[in-house]
């Protein structure tokens, strides 16, 4: 871990309301996610889901910033996103479990699901392949005028994808109003970043000469105010950006890589999980500023487990598609 946590810097200051409520949204992405892997874990869900767990802080900080007909596009890494730009979580596990009532009716799964009402485009398979729906989605924006603005989230593993390169050119070019949003984990599957990404990730955007930025990202203080300054220049038609956010995942790279002494040691798990976790950062400032007290996370939690509980109970209960409608809505 090289990178220091630097105090936030918002430019409109959020008030307690709104920092418990970013709380909340973190809180509900992490209790969802535990119980997507229990789900795996009970062989209730088929397929793999790769969780977002520690992360939370940038897909909160960055869609906290945005308005609701704003467009994000995802990754195969995407309930964050999804549940941090408005998705509801009963269709969310309803898709997971193959359900008729999940967002792609039970076809999809965990790295498909699309909210056409909260702005969201999609979660992707393919590592980078949201830059050109993201891009197209900002040259709409641009056109319609109404002064939406697109994110693209990927990993850093993306950055060795040709896509994010056209894109960012053409976005530079046409001054599109979209983020590129890299969120380095330090690792691409099982490998470590620097084995796989020469260079400098910042400066490959800057070079098309795209406002490039980097940040500590399991501070949403810092996520937000960041987000929230690009973003409004990105309405105000000044451009793309590009944002850099290190972070970590604290699962593997999908449910099923548990033991993972052979690519990254446990020390460094403990270290981002104890001294770096978004959570507590937030709820750690918020009882520092003795601007609220324990009982209210409390309260939180145990609300949001049996909002999370009853969305399971939900898909396990809910029907499958019917067999005659096997082929339809199925494009690829
Ligand atoms: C074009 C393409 N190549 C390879 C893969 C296989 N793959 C899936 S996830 C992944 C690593 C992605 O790393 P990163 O983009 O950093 O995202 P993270 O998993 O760390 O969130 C790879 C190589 C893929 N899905 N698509």
């Amino acid at each position: 871990m090289t990178q220091t946590p630097t105090p936030p810097a918002a430019s409109t200051a959020p008030d307690v309301e709104q920092w418990l409520h970013m709380y909340e949204q973190m809180a509900k992405i992490r209790e969802f996610e535990e119980r997507v892997n229990e789900l795996y874990m009970k062989a209730l869900m088929p397929g793999l889901a790769h969780l977002y767990i520690g992360q939370e802080a940038v897909a909160v900080g960055v869609c906290e910033a945005l308005r609701r007909d704003d467009y994000i596009t995802s990754t195969h890494r995407g309930h964050g996103h999804c549940l941090a730009k408005g998705a509801s979580v009963d269709r969310m596990f309803a898709e997971l479990l193959g359900k008729e009532a999940g967002y792609c009716r039970g076809k999809g799964g965990s790295m498909h699901i699309a909210d056409q009402d909260t702005g969201n485009l999609g979660a992707n398979a393919i590592v980078g392949g949201s830059a050109g729906i993201a891009t197209g989605a900002a040259f709409s924006a641009k056109r319609l005028g109404k002064g939406q603005v697109a994110v693209c989230f990927f990993g850093e593993g993306a950055m060795g994808q040709g896509l994010i390169y056209e894109t960012m050119n053409m976005a530079q070019l046409w001054k599109l109003p979209i983020i590129y949003l890299c969120e380095n984990n330090l690792y691409n599957e099982y490998t470590h970043y620097t084995e796989t990404t020469a260079g400098d990730l910042k400066a490959r955007a800057s070079a098309f000469g795209i406002q490039a930025e980097e940040i500590y990202g399991q501070d949403v203080r810092m996520v937000y105010a960041t987000a929230q300054r690009l973003v409004a220049r990105a309405r105000r038609g000044e451009g793309p950006a590009f944002l850099l956010c290190n972070t970590y995942r604290y699962h593997g790279h999908h449910v099923g890589d548990i033991n993972r002494a052979y690519y990254r040691p446990k020390e460094e798990e403990q270290d981002w999980a104890t001294n770096h976790d978004p959570l507590k950062t937030l709820s750690g400032w918020l009882l520092d500023q003795k601007l609220t007290d324990q009982a209210v996370f409390d309260q939180i939690h145990a609300q949001i487990k049996s909002e999370i509980e009853a969305a399971m109970q939900f898909a396990i209960n809910a029907p499958f598609p019917e067999l005659k409608e096997v082929d339809e809505n199925v494009y690829a």
